[in-house]
């Protein structure tokens, strides 16, 4: 009786381990299909998007990354003066462009609207499909916005993303720069473009697995160039409003100061440079594509 009951003990234990096992594997898989099913987001999911999903705006096929929202710390002490002082901001969850708005998806908005071509379109340092589109004035990334039925990102998202959840210096895979991981002023490593842009999504995103924050082409913002702390609701945001904008994360034309994750840029909303493009973002509170 002693033996069998040892036995009986010794099945019992591996009959366990094998159902444990089988449930451990079930939930395994199970969390890798909600993985993989997230990173896709319709409006027809029925289902609020979570961090990582991403949705395929119908109008110019840009790519969104939805960005749960949070606080941060914005702004720093330790850079200039229009960076100062560094303070508390909160952002709503919104989706964010996961590339620069490239040369293709300028040309289809082109031709669907008979804006004028932007600087640089003819020539093949700077028009080809995958690069990002440059020398884009902001009245014109209106017209874009307007077409695509999306928007551009408030200075506080732009920020928001570019630090990456860590608070990163640079907006960058690790939060530091090199060109292994952006295009920047100079050439070494991955980076070869020496005075032009390159394609979008040649090196490594950031955490929320955003590309080319970090140089490349500046990057208009909707905010108005006003001092901080930063309100969304003191008429930096108005749309209509006559001032310089603000853009962010540096090109292919400046040093490594200008890409960092705090830096701040400012052009008149008349003025086209061959250094700056544009990013999408939405927001996400109500149903997108309605
Ligand atoms: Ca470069
Ligand atoms: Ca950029």
């Amino acid at each position: 009786m002693k033996k069998r009951g040892k036995n009986l003990f010794l099945l019992m234990l591996i009959w366990g381990m094998v159902i444990g096992s089988c449930v451990y594997c079930v939930s395994g898989c199970s969390k890798d299909n909600r993985s993989r099913d997230a990173k896709q987001w319709t409006p027809e999911s029925g289902r609020a998007p979570v961090a990582g999903d991403e949705y395929t705006n119908p109008s110019d096929g840009s790519v969104l990354v939805w960005i749960p929202g949070g606080e941060f710390m914005m702004g720093s002490n330790d850079g200039d003066n229009d960076e100062k002082p560094r303070h508390k901001v909160r952002v709503e969850g919104f989706w964010f462009g996961k590339y620069e708005v490239t040369n293709r998806q300028y040309g289809e908005f082109l031709r669907a609207t008979g804006f004028p071509e932007p600087g640089y379109w003819d020539d093949p340092d700077y028009n080809k499909p995958d690069l990002p589109v440059t020398a884009v004035k902001f009245y014109e990334a209106l017209g874009y916005i307007e077409w695509a039925n999306l928007r551009l990102p408030t200075e506080a998202e732009w920020e928001y993303v570019a630090s990456g959840g860590h608070q990163y210096e640079y907006p960058t895979n690790n939060g530091s720069i090199d060109h292994d991981n952006s295009n920047f002023w100079g050439v070494g490593g991955k980076d070869t473009w020496l005075e032009t842009p390159g394609p979008v999504g040649t090196f490594p995103p950031n955490p929320y697995g955003i590309y080319d924050m970090a140089g490349n082409v500046w990057e208009w913002t909707s905010s108005l160039y006003y001092r901080y702390p930063y309100i969304e609701t003191d008429g930096r945001e108005d749309a209509q409003a006559r001032y310089q904008r603000t853009m962010r994360g540096g090109s292919w034309q400046f040093g490594t100061r200008y890409c960092k994750t705090t830096a701040r840029h400012h052009f008149a909303m008349h003025l086209r440079y061959d250094y700056v493009g544009l990013r999408m973002a939405k927001s996400g509170a109500a149903p997108i594509g309605r």
